[in-house]
This record gives structure tokens, C-alpha cells and sequence, in this order.
């Protein structure tokens, strides 16, 4: 009995610890530094500023590949206690764009964290828990977005108009 309570014990220790040796992604950098990203990227970050506003928080993920990728178990999370599981059966299409919205209280297949519009940051690990991808940003004004341009690309603008689910390319900028 004892054994198996030691074991017990053992995989919890090792499932909430086990995965503190990923790279950790570098904060003052918009680039994928844990050179882990398979062309999976977080594309676009909304966070709500004001009450009018209709939209929740949201975050578009881009698959820059030519091939449908399985993002089933992929991490989303600003804050690791509050991280959110891609749910089975998600694939990313070629060239394509999913968005998941937050929603409070938690509702299944929502994340239930806030994106600060001050400054905040959201990290992407895969179903193997790699971070993969990272997004750092700071103030964000009613009505912006913060995303990539062109799609996948490394650098981030802001952007006046935002484009949940479809490309960022061509998009005003503040
Ligand atoms: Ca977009």
C-alpha cells in the first residue's frame, strides 16, 4: 500500500513539476526564440477595453505550413494555473486561422483567463507541453488588435481594425 501511495505521489510530483525544464520563451522578444515552432503561431491578441465593446478577449493562432496540423492539447495560457486545452479533434488547416475566445464564468472549449489590456503575455506550448510560441504586448487601445504582419511573419504591429479568423496582411495600423 505504502508503495503505491510513493508512486502516487511520485506522478503527481513529476505532472506538476515534470515540465519546468521546457525553454522558457524570452519575454523581451516577439521572435520565436525556443526555436521549437513548427509554424504554429499566435497571429493575433485582442484584449476587451471597454465595456461597448461586443468582442471577449480572443487569440487567433495562424498555421503558416502547407499542411493541416492537429492542435489537440496545445496549451494556451497567460498564467500557467490558468492554462487552456485546445479540445480533441481541433486541426489548424493549411494556411489557416482558429480563434479561441475567453469566457467568464469558465464554458468548455473557452478560456476563462483575461488578457490585460495594460500589458500582459500569452504563451503557445504544444501537446507535448513545449512553448512553442509567445506574445508579450503592452497597452491596447478600444477597438485594437495586436498581431503579426504580414501572417507568421516576426513583427507585430497594432492594428486599428481587427481580423479574427481571417489574415492580417493589408490591415491598418495605429
Ligand atoms: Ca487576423
Amino acid at each position: 500500500m505504502r508503495i503505491i501511495l510513493n508512486v502516487v505521489l511520485l506522478a503527481v510530483f513529476f505532472g506538476v513539476y515534470g515540465c519546468k525544464d521546457d525553454v522558457e520563451p524570452d519575454l523581451t522578444s516577439n521572435e520565436d526564440t525556443s526555436g521549437n515552432n513548427p509554424g504554429i503561431y499566435i497571429n493575433e491578441v485582442v484584449s476587451k477595453t471597454a465595456a461597448a465593446d461586443t468582442d471577449w478577449d480572443w487569440i487567433e493562432l495562424y498555421n503558416a505550413t502547407d499542411a493541416d496540423v492537429d492542435i489537440s492539447g496545445y496549451i494556451l495560457y497567460d498564467k500557467l494555473e490558468d492554462a487552456f486545452t485546445i479540445p480533441q479533434g481541433t486541426v489548424l488547416k493549411a494556411k489557416g486561422y482558429v480563434v479561441f475566445e475567453q469566457r467568464k464564468p469558465a464554458e468548455a472549449g473557452f478560456f476563462v483567463f483575461g488578457l490585460s489590456s495594460d500589458a500582459d503575455k500569452v504563451y503557445l506550448r504544444n501537446n507535448t507541453g513545449t512553448v512553442i510560441d509567445n506574445v508579450s504586448f503592452s497597452t491596447m487601445s478600444d477597438g485594437e488588435s495586436y498581431g503579426r504582419l504580414t501572417d507568421g511573419a516576426a513583427q507585430f504591429v497594432y492594428f486599428s481594425v481587427r481580423s479574427k479568423g481571417t489574415t492580417n496582411n493589408g490591415n491598418s495600423q495605429r
